[in-house]
C-alpha cells in the first residue's frame, strides 16, 4: 500500500527515499571505533562528517557554512530579504556503537527536498536553514545540547574546560579542530529573524511500528533529569573480609539500580535508567571500593520527574547511610518537557494526511534538539517509524526507505504550505 501510495503522489518512483537510505550508509562510513557507529564530538570521524553533510548541502544548491562548535548550516535563500528563517535540523553526533539514523535523518531529509526544489528552480517564500547540530548526545564530554544550545545563545561557556576519558578539554578539541571559541557567543541566533524549528527525528520507541504508522506528529518531548554518581567504599580482600564488615560500592550501586527501576515502575510516561555502571580498576578478587554510574529519569509531567529525582537521591542517601558508603553526585542535565507548539503541529498534521496517512500524535520519551532550540522559537516534530520494534541507539536501529519517502513528501508539503504564526 506504502508503494501504491507514494507513486500516486509522485507520479513516478520515489523522490528522496532512496537517496535518504544511501546517504545514511555513507555517513555511518566515519567512527571512532571500528565495527559499529560511533561519532563523538569534535573526532576526526565527526569533523569527516561535518565535511560530507557540508558537501552535500552546497551540492543541494545551499550556502553552506560550519561554525565554531561545529554546526553544519545550510541556507536555502529566498530571495525575499525580509522573509523570517525557517529553521530545521537535528543532530550528527552518535550515541557509542549506535543507529544510522538517530539524528541524521533530521538533517539529510530536508537536504534531499531542497536539491529537489533547487533542481526544480522553486524557491520557497522563507529562508530555509538546515542545521546539523553538532552534539546532542553528550558521549564525549558528558553535556548535551552543545551545537542547539549555541544556536540559542545558551552555551555554558565553562563547559570549555570540561575533559574528556584522555583528559583532553573542550577547549583544545575544538581548537586542534581549527576552531574559535572565541565566536561561539556570536552564533546565537536573533529570535525576530526565526519563524519556527521543526525537526525530523526517528522515534526510537515502539508506538508508530506498534500502530502500523509510518508518520507520526510530537505533542511534547519528555523532560529529563541526568546524573552522574560516583560511590566510594573501601577496597579489600576478597577472601579474608567477613560480609559484615565490608564497604561494597558495587553493592550499594546494585541497590541503587533496582531502587530506580522500582520507583519508575507503573508510573505513565516516566521512565529510570542506569545506562553506565562500572567499577574502575576492579579486580575479581578485591571487594570494590568504588562505582561509578550514571542516572537518567524522564518523564512527560515535569512534577513527576522532579517527585522521582528527589525520592531517588533520598534513597541513595539511605543506602550509602547503610552501607558506610560516601556518594557524590553530579547533575549533568536537566531540562524540563518541552510542549511542541499546536499551530505547528497543525500544519503538520495537515501535511501528514497529505500523504494519505492519518495524522497520529504522541509523546517524545527520547530529548532532541527541539527542547533546545524551544527557547529561542515554537518548535515542533514530526517522527517517522522506526523498524525492528522501535529499538535505537543500537546498530539494530532500522527504517525503510517508503517511510523516509513519507516523511519527505509530508515535509516538502509542509514547506510550501507553511503560514508563520
Ligand atoms: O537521550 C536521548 O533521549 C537522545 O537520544 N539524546
Ligand atoms: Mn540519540
Ligand atoms: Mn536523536
Ligand atoms: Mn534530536
Amino acid at each position: 500500500i506504502a508503494e501504491m501510495r507514494i507513486n500516486d503522489l509522485t507520479g513516478n518512483t520515489l523522490e528522496f527515499g532512496p537517496t535518504i537510505m544511501q546517504w545514511s550508509e555513507d555517513l555511518a562510513q566515519w567512527s571512532d571505533e571500528d565495527g559499529g557507529l560511533t561519532c563523538a564530538y569534535m573526532t576526526d570521524a565527526h569533523r569527516k562528517s561535518a565535511e560530507q553533510l557540508a558537501t552535500w548541502m552546497r551540492e543541494a544548491g545551499m550556502q553552506v557554512h560550519i561554525d565554531d562548535v561545529g554546526n553544519v548550516v545550510g541556507r536555502y535563500l529566498s530571495g525575499n530579504p525580509n522573509a523570517k528563517t525557517l529553521l530545521t535540523g537535528s543532530h550528527y553526533d552518535t550515541v557509542r556503537n549506535g543507529g544510522k539514523y538517530d539524528g541524521r535523518l533530521g538533517i539529510l531529509l530536508p537536504i534531499a527536498i531542497v536539491k529537489y526544489l533547487n533542481q526544480q528552480g522553486e524557491k520557497l517564500p522563507f529562508d530555509f536553514e538546515i542545521i546539523g547540530f553538532a552534539e546532542e548526545e553528550g558521549v564525549r564530554f558528558r553535556s548535551t545540547f552543545l551545537g542547539s544550545n549555541a544556536i540559542t545563545g545558551r552555551f555554558d561557556l565553562n563547559l570549555l574546560d570540561a575533559k574528556d576519558a584522555d583528559g583532553i578539554t573542550m577547549r583544545e578539541a575544538l581548537e586542534q579542530a581549527g576552531h574559535n571559541v572565541a565566536n561561539i557567543p556570536g552564533i546565537a541566533r536573533d529570535p525576530a529573524k526565526i519563524a519556527a524549528f521543526v525537526e525530523v527525528h526517528i522515534e526510537q520507541g515502539p508506538v508508530l511500528v506498534g500502530k502500523g504508522l509510518p508518520l507520526g506528529v510530537v505533542t511534547a518531548i519528555a523532560g529529563s533529569s541526568r546524573y552522574l554518581v560516583e560511590l566510594k567504599g573501601l577496597a579489600s580482600h576478597a577472601g579474608t573480609t567477613p560480609m559484615y564488615m565490608r564497604k561494597d560500592a558495587a553493592a550499594a550501586a546494585a541497590e541503587i539500580v533496582l531502587l530506580v527501576e522500582k520507583r519508575c515502575a507503573n508510573i505513565e510516561s516516566l521512565v529510570g535508567t542506569v545506562g553506565q555502571l562500572q567499577v574502575p580498576n576492579g579486580s575479581v578478587n578485591v571487594i570494590p571500593g568504588a562505582c561509578k554510574l550514571s542516572l537518567d529519569i524522564r518523564a512527560a509531567d515535569d512534577k513527576v520527574r522532579e517527585a522521582a529525582v528527589k525520592d531517588i537521591l533520598d534513597g541513595i542517601n539511605e543506602i550509602c547511610e547503610r552501607r558506610f558508603i560516601e556518594a557524590k553526585l553530579e547533575k549533568v542535565v536537566e531540562a524540563n518537557a518541552a510542549p511542541c507548539a499546536p499551530w505547528l503541529m497543525d500544519q503538520l498534521g495537515a501535511a501528514v494526511e497529505t500523504t494519505g496517512l492519518p495524522r497520529f500524535d504522541l509523546l517524545s520519551g527520547a530529548g532532541h534538539d527541539a527542547m533546545a532550540i524551544a527557547h529561542l522559537c515554537d518548535q515542533a516534530m514530526l517522527f517517522t517509524r522506526c523498524g525492528n520494534g522501535g529499538i535505537s541507539h543500537n546498530p539494530l536501529e532500522t527504517m525503510t526507505a517508503d517511510d523516509a519517502e513519507l516523511g519527505a513528501q509530508a515535509l516538502l508539503h509542509f514547506l510550501r504550505n507553511f503560514k508563520a504564526k
